[in-house]
């Protein structure tokens, strides 16, 4: 038997309306995990598609005067192309559920089905919700809604084909006890529970009325119900009766990645679909949370959907996937706002990693004329490369877990090791005194780190891995996850001082200037050179006691140390702050806080909540001129 290869899903999506940014988060998750894996050189199927028939899309083709067909194959294109496509959405294969392979597939197991008599007809009474093409009995109604969206539900009496779910109640409850991993995370699976101990009733899975869907065989006043037809494009596109060398070697799924609102179809009558077809079960079904604006959640029919598209064209396909794969714990719900995609882009993007780039490859270029130096392992503190091994191991764990938020996060703190090292170690000052062998080690301690976080970004940002590699003087392409560690031979190798990796971003609000009192309070440069402006490294630094804003900090200027209070405890670390570089008004008049005669001011931007203490990009000697 060959290998099995690791097969990954997101829900097929209604092409009733062009998808939002809340269909981008599952897919761009999907795509990371089916990176990652393939960068562990397993064999991947990842999955995507659309979910075209039924009541809901019949009735919007009719408002738009076209055929069903016609009307989401438009959408269809657009989703694979320009949507997917420029959010770097790596899927093997897209499956639409009107394709013929999957009819075929969906006829041939209700055929099965009602042969072994899991299938039977009768006559359904009760409610539908059109919406979400739900039927439900008037005990799970709650207040005469919809129990899932709260909206009206419409009574309907027809005849109709019902599945057998309450034969296999007590095999799913066994199922789900004997395998913790099946429904995650936790909350979900004990939700999923209760649902069952509630009962299960037979299912109805078709409709007469409606000819849009796949007809029930033998049988053509029938339709098929469409969330029977959907579920099944998980076997259609493993290879299900069409292909079982490929279907043998691809089921039972690892992952169903859907949002929390769909994992009752995925848990209860998908999982039964397949014990009545005596088929495994997939390994996990995964629901994520919700996007949310304000307390709403992002959706079609809520009118407060944010397109995708546009914010690629703001700003490009990383800083989007970048926010979206690193905001949210996987699995919570999360507020979505462009302020907060702004602020990651500049904090991790454009400061953390931009700086420890720019700053590593000026300092190869100034200390060690371009060329990446050689480690010379006996002076070697191992410093960086223990913590490269570390977060290495620990992205593995987290993708394996589902945890997508702290494999990011693991990456971006061997980014801010790196540069607290470099303030650590201080090249300028290893040049200075001419000790060499340190100073190889410490450029190709931030050259190692820099290449392997360009590896472990691999499976998650499109473009940036290769940008990071083109500055570190290597062309080729990230081929394998092994390469996240230490030890690759820099020889020959030169570095190039590229462009900054992301320019930092405004708040949309500040993009245009309010001409009127800009002009109202422009300065000659007489005004602005009365400011004497400097560097300096802060030496020491503690909390003022009593003062939960201040921090004493003792900054050596060039010339001596001076004491400054600062009302920045609030967003910094007093012992992460020893050895970092900062600017200050050096002429400014002391004044006495809380009883610390304060000699200056350090300069800090500020929007909001976010603080960031201004700082030269590369060290400059203590004393230097800000102009
Ligand atoms: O349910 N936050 O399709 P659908 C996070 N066709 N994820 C969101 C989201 C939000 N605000 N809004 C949507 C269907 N999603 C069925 C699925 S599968 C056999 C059939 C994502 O177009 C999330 O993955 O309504 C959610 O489950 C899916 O889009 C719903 O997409």
């Amino acid at each position: 038997m060959g290998e099995k290869v690791w097969y990954i899903t997101t829900p097929i999506y209604y092409p009733s309306d062009n998808l939002h940014v809340g269909h981008a988060y599952t897919t761009v998750a999907a795509d990371a995990l089916a990176r990652f894996h393939r960068l562990k050189d397993e064999s991947v199927l990842f999955v995507t598609g659309t979910d075209e028939h039924g009541q809901k899309i019949q009735k919007k083709a009719d408002q738009a005067g076209q055929s069903p067909l016609e009307f989401v194959s438009g959408i269809v294109e657009f989703i694979r192309d320009p949507l997917w496509k420029r959010l770097g959405i790596s899927y093997d294969d897209f499956i639409r559920t009107t394709e013929e392979r999957h009819h075929d597939v969906v006829q041939e197991i209700f055929r099965r089905l009602l042969e072994k008599g899991d299938i039977y007809k009768g006559v359904y009474e009760g409610w539908y919700c059109l919406p979400d093409e739900t039927y439900w009995t008037e005990s799970k109604l709650v207040e005469g809604k919809c129990p899932d969206c709260g909206r009206p539900v419409e009574r309907v009496r027809q005849e109709s084909y019902f599945f057998r779910l309450s034969r296999y109640q007590e095999r799913l409850r066994q199922y789900i006890i004997d395998h913790p991993d099946f429904i995650q995370p936790t909350s979900r699976r004990n939700e999923m529970l209760s649902f069952i101990d509630s009962g299960l009733e037979d299912l109805s899975v078709s409709r007469t009325g409606i000819s849009w869907g796949i007809p029930v065989p033998g049988d053509p006043e029938h339709v098929i119900y469409v969330w029977f037809d959907a579920l099944v494009n998980y076997l259609t596109a493993a290879g299900y009766l069409r292909d079982p060398a490929q279907f043998s070697a691809v089921w039972p799924a690892n992952v169903h990645l859907v949002g929390k609102e769909i994992v009752r179809f995925h848990t209860v009558i998908w999982p039964v679909i397949l014990m009545a077809l005596e088929l495994p079960l997939p390994e996990r079904v995964f629901g994520h949370g919700w996007l949310l604006i304000g307390q709403a959640k992002m959706g079609k029919s809520l009118g407060n959907a944010v397109n995708p598209i546009e914010l690629l064209d703001r700003y490009g396909v990383d800083p989007v996937r970048h926010y979206l794969l690193r905001e949210v714990p996987f699995g919570a719900d999360g507020s979505y706002t462009e302020e907060a995609l702004i602020l990651r882009t500049n904090v991790d993007l454009a400061n953390d990693l931009g700086n420890l780039l720019s700053r590593t490859t000026a300092m190869i270029n100034r200390f060690a004329q371009g060329g990446v130096p050689a480690r010379v392992v006996e002076a070697d503190d191992g410093i960086l490369s223990r913590e490269a091994a570390k977060v290495s191991g620990e992205v593995d764990e987290a993708m394996q877990n589902l945890s997508i938020s702290d494999a990011i996060g693991a990456i971006f703190r061997l980014v801010g090791r790196a540069n607290k090292y470099i303030e650590e170690q201080k090249p300028w000052d290893l040049s200075k005194n001419q000790q060499t062998i340190q100073l190889s080690n410490v450029l190709y301690g931030l050259w190692e780190t820099l290449r392997v976080v360009s590896v472990l970004l691999t499976p998650f940002l499109i473009d940036t891995p290769a940008r990071i590699r083109e500055q570190l003087g290597l062309d080729t392409p990230v081929l394998h996850y092994r390469e996240a560690e230490f030890g690759f031979d820099g020889k020959d190798i030169r570095v190039d001082r590229g462009e900054p990796l992301f320019p930092r971003l405004e708040k949309p609000q500040a993009i245009v200037p309010d001409q009127v009192s800009q002009e109202e309070s422009l300065i000659g440069i007489e005004d602005f050179q009365k400011l004497q402006l400097r560097v300096g490294t802060i030496r020491a630094c503690e909390v003022v006691e009593g003062a939960d804003r201040l921090l004493k900090l003792t900054i050596f200027d060039g010339q001596r140390d001076r004491t400054i209070v600062s009302g920045i405890r609030a967003h910094y670390d007093a012992a992460a702050l020893i050895g970092q570089q900062v600017v200050l008004v050096a002429n400014l008049k002391p004044v006495t806080l809380r009883g610390i005669v304060s000699e200056g001011m350090l300069l800090a931007g500020s929007s909001d909540d976010a603080l960031s203490l201004v700082a030269p990009i590369t060290p400059l000697p203590e004393g230097a001129r800000v102009k």
